[in-house]
């Protein structure tokens, strides 16, 4: 499962309302590539994530770690130019065992959200 919270960050709403003004609710995922929980015979080069409403690039970060917690994604996570609800970052190829994405996305509203996932390379 997706676990999901809401960070609360004063500073962070405070910059983000006066630049911005309120507005949209705050973003959760949809679905990913690969799905939340899969086993896979190979990784793709791309770790992805749908939000269900557009995130920001700035604060917004997605890392995969292996089983013993180390980053294996290659620290370029971005948002897709084409996409502004779709969260990635890049991935070497992968050799078997469990990886976990961990995500923490900022709204327009100015709500961080955060979670993690797992999936395994058969
Ligand atoms: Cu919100």
């Amino acid at each position: 499962m997706i676990s999901r919270s809401i960070l609360y960050g004063g500073v962070l709403l405070g910059l983000l309302l006066l630049t911005r003004g309120s507005g949209s609710a705050h973003v959760f995922p949809d679905h990913s590539d690969p799905r939340v929980g899969s086993e896979i015979n190979s990784a793709p080069p791309m770790v992805r994530i749908w939000f269900d409403g557009q995130i920001e690039p700035i604060f917004s970060t997605l890392q995969v770690l292996d089983a013993s917690g180390k980053e294996v994604s290659l620290k370029n996570s971005r948002v897709d130019e084409k996409d502004p609800s779709i969260l990635e970052v890049s991935i070497p190829s992968l050799s078997s065992g469990k990886y976990s994405a961990i995500w923490k996305v900022l709204a327009r509203d100015g709500h961080l959200t955060e979670g993690k996932f797992s999936f395994t390379v058969k």
